[in-house]
């Protein structure tokens, strides 16, 4: 392994020693284990902005409760983002393992200092795109979660395991909306057809910059908390797709999109990566929108964490 760090003043320590071990070993580390600091920062780093997406990724959803188009599919949206909801405090809580508080972490994302996904700053302009953010958007969070699930960090890796059951469901939700709309009205078929053309290349810009720009990944996946790259996983997730659009009857909006017999793998056309870092720099078409609706969440919220607070003191007094 040549890629976890070693104390440069103390040379190779006990403990370094110990965590290159557990790690070669595929063991899993616990929050009490010593571990090298930048290692905990890659995963207070990646956890929490995991954790503000699942909070951010409610807007584009909660958006369609009130226009769902009967009570069932309301009742099933609403669940849908309940469970997001707890997805975020599963992954806050993982996080705050690591020494961080769940303060802490809102605070950056309010200050707009913190990263969370690309992906839940685009609009959700039609009905059908509930269906495609289920079958795209959560199809690619199982692709890139799933191996997640055997991060060398324990905590992570448990929170993981709920979510990707919970992530799987929510997937097969969006299909069977996309297949409802493809079995109705040529009208229907068109709003379907224009809701996958919209959410397919951004849901490939999930998965991160392409492997040569991702300066993250080679140190992460030395460390056992990524185990594929980002292209890697973007593949196999385009492999998945394919067959699943034939059962649809809808088209990948992707004309170079094509089986390579030699590679045994499906050959992407070219990507927009200047997209990717406009939305990731702030400047996608809901960045301004998902993040005043945040703050004015937290700001709304406020009563409800002084009560909480005030009803925490009351108790640790009376039990004192
Ligand atoms: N969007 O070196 P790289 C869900 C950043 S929610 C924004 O490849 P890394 C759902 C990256 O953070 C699913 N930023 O980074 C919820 C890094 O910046 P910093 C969310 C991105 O960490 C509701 C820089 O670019 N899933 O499922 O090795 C409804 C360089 O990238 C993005 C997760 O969060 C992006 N797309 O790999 C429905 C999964 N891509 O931090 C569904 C956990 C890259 O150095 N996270 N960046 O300033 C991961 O697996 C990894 O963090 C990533 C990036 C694959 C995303």
């Amino acid at each position: 392994m040549t890629t976890i760090d070693t104390p440069v003043e103390h040379g190779e320590s006990e403990a370094q020693a110990r965590f290159d071990e557990l790690i070669a070993s595929d063991a899993r580390i616990e929050p009490r284990d010593w571990m090298p600091d930048a290692y905990r920062r890659t995963l207070v780093r990646q956890m929490s902005q995991h954790a503000h997406s699942e909070i951010i990724g409610m807007q584009p959803e909660a958006n369609w409760i009130t226009r769902a188009p009967s009570l069932k599919r309301k009742a099933i949206l609403m669940a849908k983002v309940q469970d997001e909801a707890g997805h975020g405090l599963y992954l806050y809580s993982a996080a705050q393992t690591l020494g961080i508080t769940r303060d802490a972490m809102t605070e950056q994302l309010i200050a707009g200092t913190a990263k969370y996904s690309s992906i839940f700053n685009y609009p959700t302009l039609s009905w059908a795109d509930m269906g495609a953010i289920g079958w795209l958007v959560d199809g690619a969070a199982i692709c890139n979660q799933v191996p997640l699930c055997r991060c060398s960090y324990a905590p992570y890796g448990r929170a993981m395991v709920r979510i990707c059951k919970e992530e799987s469901f929510h997937q097969r939700q969006g299909f069977e909306i996309l297949l409802t709309l493809m079995r109705g009205t040529p009208e229907q078929r068109q709003m379907a057809q224009d809701a996958v053309d919209r959410w397919y290349w951004p849901s490939l810009m999930m998965f991160g910059p392409p492997d040569e720009e991702s300066p993250n990944s080679a140190r992460s996946m030395g460390w056992k908390i990524k185990r594929f790259s980002n292209d890697e996983l973007r593949q196999r997730f385009v492999g998945m797709l394919v067959p699943q659009a034939e059962a649809l009857g809808v088209s990948l909006p992707d004309p170079q999109l094509r089986w390579d017999g030699e590679r045994q793998a499906y050959e992407i056309g070219p990507i927009d990566w200047s997209e990717l870092h406009e939305v990731i720099a702030g400047r996608g078409p809901c960045n301004a929108q998902r993040m005043q609706r945040r703050r004015e969440a937290h700001e709304d919220g406020a009563w409800v964490r002084e009560a909480a607070a005030a009803y925490a003191a009351k108790r640790a007094e009376a039990a004192a």
